[in-house]
């Protein structure tokens, strides 16, 4: 009996229709057991994790987590955001900081829309986590006599111990606030946008805008995952206004400035000195070279000087110039025998691009003239 073609066609389409919802049944259900697999890890990974925690026993009191003196925007970034992470966690954990803040961290807290942590005197009898460092000299006052239970730091071994079995993360990565994302993410515990905020800006800053030779793969992801939930889509201009906020010197004297990054030499018999500033473009810095050449001048007769020199940096983007200052006609004829056409006088400064840095241009320029 010959089929009809009409039947013969309806045939092979249902067998292709089949065969199709069946594919799709399989791939649905491999999927599904897939995600059960991959939600059932994660779960395990996070109990694995939050059990480091379990094992500090009963903490009595606070917990302080602290960065290093002289606070940069990792120290603090780094303190609030674990302290925030024990929190979470239903720990009694408070951020601290060991000085004055900087004019960058004072920004990026501004934006993240948080205080400044508390200022700690003395850790004795604390109990203490330190980010961002493991050295007494770099720490809280009396730390040898405080209870540490945690180090989350991405330098080398320093010399603080313990007895007690404490919380060690240190990773050469490029900052300590991924560090910090990388444990919020074992912990499976989700970040804000205020604290994303602080550790955008602290990887940013610790990695010069991922541009440093440490910046690693992990700080990447990490400001990125961080900036989506900072809501920062423009990175670079973020780690701009972070750059511009340190290198202002809005509330330091003019003293304070000069001596912020000074330094003393002996050159040929002669007693040299010379400080170093930055600015962000060239009205800022022909403004600092004005008022570091009063400043200078002063400091040279109360140091015992022969010779000064304040060198203004700007360096950043695709702009490198220095500025150099000099205190007397001593000092002027000596930049001008070191650097010759290389460099162009404005009635204060000799200006030369690009940058010259101070331990690898200026000083042997002078030391080949002085000598
Ligand atoms: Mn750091």
């Amino acid at each position: 009996m010959k089929m009809n073609n009409r039947v013969r066609w309806i045939l092979i389409v249902c067998l292709i229709i089949s065969i199709i919802a069946i594919g799709f049944g399989g791939f649905f259900i491999g999927s599904n057991i897939e995600a059960n697999h991959y939600k059932a890890e994660a779960d395990f990974n996070i109990q694995l994790n939050r059990s480091e925690l379990d094992g500090l026993g009963e903490i009595e009191g606070t917990i302080y987590v602290t960065g290093h003196k002289s606070p940069d925007t990792d120290t603090v970034s780094c303190s609030i955001a674990y302290a925030s992470l024990l929190r979470e966690m239903g720990y009694d954990a408070v951020p601290v900081v060991l000085g004055k803040l900087n004019h960058e961290s004072e920004f990026v807290l501004k934006e993240a829309g948080l205080e400044a942590p508390m200022l700690l005197e003395d850790s004795k009898g604390l109990n203490m986590i330190l980010v961002d460092h493991s050295e007494y000299a770099q720490s809280a006052n009396n730390l040898n006599e405080a209870n540490v239970i945690g180090i989350i730091d991405h330098h080398g071994v320093g010399s603080v111990t313990t007895g007690n079995p404490l919380i060690y993360d240190g990773r050469p990565l490029g900052s300590t606030a991924t560090i910090v994302w990388i444990r919020y993410m074992n912990y499976g515990v989700n970040i804000d946008r205020q604290v994303a905020t602080l550790m955008l800006g602290a990887i940013l800053s610790d990695t010069k805008n991922l541009q440093s030779g440490t910046t690693t793969n992990a700080d990447r992801q990490a400001a990125k995952a961080l900036s989506e939930i900072a809501g920062v889509s423009d990175t670079d201009t973020f780690y701009q206004k972070m750059y511009k906020a340190l290198i202002s010197y809005d509330g330091m004297t003019d003293e304070e400035i000069f001596f912020s990054d000074y330094k003393e030499y002996e050159i040929g018999g002669k007693k040299v000195s010379v400080g170093c500033m930055n600015a962000y473009d060239e009205e800022i810095a022909r403004d600092v070279a004005k008022r570091m050449k009063e400043t200078m001048i002063k400091a040279q007769v109360s140091r015992g000087m022969d010779l000064s020199f304040s060198i203004i940096q700007i360096l950043h983007d695709d702009i490198s110039v220095s500025y150099f200052v000099p205190s007397n006609d001593e000092a002027r004829s000596v930049l001008e025998a070191a650097f010759g056409d290389s460099v162009i006088y404005d009635g204060t400064s000799y200006i030369r691009k690009p940058y010259a840095s101070r331990k690898s241009v200026f000083i042997p320029a002078i030391k080949g003239v002085l000598k």
